[in-house]
């Protein structure tokens, strides 16, 4: 049998797949402990793990819903507690052998009430759902009944997928299927959600749920104000916080618990931790009736987990739940509250040099950790420059932008700054990260002036361009140069 380190020496050179498949064969021929290192049992698996590694370190992620997790969470998420099925919550378990996965969730489910400072009389938990979208399904099969109405922010306004999102030709998230949704839009004129219209149309669509959260909004959302249109249409008021849970936590930004009753959040984009989801629901005393004094209770704990579980979901992923766990710990720290701060103080320069570089940005700027990038009024568009982007080591991604008619080619780009920051980036660093930016931008156009109209030949345009092609090298290489400076949280390999 080949050594690990003969492997190891193997594809370090640059070896094709002959040498790669003929080393996989050999190792399948032994017999397998369970015990082996990925790295020693499939080096395939190992190599493009390792691959990925170092296209994460070289390269500049600007895509505003990811970010690093520590090493700490990866190491609990890799552990042994993938291994168990635990079906029901604490104490009421399908399966036997869960004592110390209860001990885990009950730890998992006090953290987050810790992390964003509420109390368990008033809020609780649900840290089961396997990410965002099911988050929020399991919410709306909880609280609504089939075809019950919702409003969300537009997608391309900067909303979710999940709030409802459909089209005139299609129901596009199953949101729009079983229930039935009307969104809410920016304003065009300032690029801030248009309240008062969203008060106007609430009137008029009557919803149950208003959903307030975004993907790709630069703003502050004013819960206080949403909240009063859902207490006036008696709708429940959702906040999805996926995007912000960091910054919550870290308490740099207003908090939705303040007026919210459900609160649902992804772990990974800037609360750090591994993908995976949440679901907060108001508890105890809803109102007290006036003429009887009787108190009505809430009723959302029971409804919400019944539709987690066993409504949609199976088996909790008991390895996210105690990597989830880890983070949540981190983001009660001063550490943390300083990250979230260098976040924001990022952003804020990133949108600073993005206006002096004559860009446009929907809003005029950001308070949280994007910048949505208005690329039309410079002659370029989101899929071209996230292409040239792309082939630099940028990773960003496009992004629609008010009155954008193509998903395909929109003309914006959403950029973010957590997990730069995560990787010990400060102003000046994305002082130069503009530049770096402005550098994939100006190719953009002039690749673009040499092109055809079509995506597709801008793409051919690009691959076939020596002059092109060159100027991109030059670029990428100045990216690695820059990038691999940087620490990198996680595993030194992988
Ligand atoms: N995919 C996430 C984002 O990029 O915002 C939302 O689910």
């Amino acid at each position: 049998m080949l050594s690990s380190k003969l492997l190891r020496q193997l594809f370090s050179g640059g070896s094709g797949d002959i040498l790669r498949s003929a080393a996989v064969g050999i190792r399948h021929s032994s017999k397998l402990t369970g015990n082996e290192s990925l790295e020693d049992d499939d080096p395939e698996v190992w190599q493009l793990i390792k691959e990925e590694k170092y296209r994460q370190r070289r390269g500049l992620e600007l895509i505003a819903s990811e970010n690093f997790c520590t090493r700490a969470g990866l190491e609990a998420l890799g552990s042994c507690l993938n291994n168990k099925y635990s079906e029901g919550y604490p104490g009421q378990r399908y399966y036997g052998g869960t004592d110390i996965i209860d001990k885990i969730e009950e730890l998992c489910r006090q953290r987050a009430l810790d992390a964003f400072r509420l109390k368990s009389e008033e809020w609780g938990a649900n840290v089961q759902p396997y990410s965002g979208s099911p988050a929020n399904f399991a919410v709306y099969t909880g609280l609504l009944n089939p075809h019950d109405r919702i409003m969300g922010l537009d997608l391309p306004d900067g909303g979710h997928l999940t709030h409802g999102f459909m089209t005139d030709n299609k129901r596009i998230s199953a949101t729009s299927i079983y229930f039935e949704s009307m969104p809410y839009k920016l304003n065009p004129a300032t690029g801030y959600i248009d309240y008062d219209r969203l008060h106007e149309h609430a009137r008029l669509f009557r919803p149950r749920m208003i959903i307030a959260g975004s993907s790709a909004y630069a703003r502050l959302i004013d819960y206080k104000k949403m909240r009063e249109v859902a207490d006036e249409v008696k709708a429940v008021l959702l906040a999805d916080m996926a995007h912000i849970s960091g910054l919550v936590a870290a308490d740099v930004i207003p908090s939705p618990f303040d007026h919210c009753h459900v609160v649902t959040t992804t772990t990974h984009k800037t609360l750090r931790g591994a993908r995976s989801g949440m679901i907060f629901f108001r508890r105890g005393v809803q109102s007290v009736d006036k003429k009887t004094g009787k108190p009505k209770m809430y009723d959302l704990e029971q409804r919400i987990n019944s539709a987690l579980f066993p409504g949609l979901q199976g088996g909790p992923h008991n390895h996210a739940i105690a990597s989830v766990a880890v983070a949540l710990k981190q983001a009660t720290t001063p550490e943390f509250r300083k990250y979230q701060e260098q976040v924001m103080s990022n952003c804020r320069t990133m949108a600073d040099g993005l206006l002096k570089r004559g860009y446009s940005l929907v809003s005029g700027g950001t308070d949280n950790h994007l910048v949505l990038v208005d690329l039309r009024p410079k002659g370029l568009d989101g899929a071209r420059v996230e292409t040239i982007c792309n082939m630099c080591n940028i990773t960003v991604n496009k992004n629609s932008v008010p009155g954008d008619k193509s998903a395909l080619t929109p003309g914006g780009l959403r950029l973010g700054t957590p997990a730069l920051t995560s990787r010990a980036f400060k102003n000046e660093d994305f002082e130069y990260v503009v530049e770096l930016l402005d550098r994939a931008c100006a190719m953009t156009l002039d690749a673009k002036a040499k092109s055809g109209k079509k995506l597709a030949d801008f793409k051919a345009t690009v691959a076939g361009d020596g002059e092109i092609k060159a100027k991109i090298e030059a670029l990428q290489a100045d990216v690695n140069e820059f990038s691999l400076k940087f620490p990198m949280p996680g595993f030194d390999d992988h």
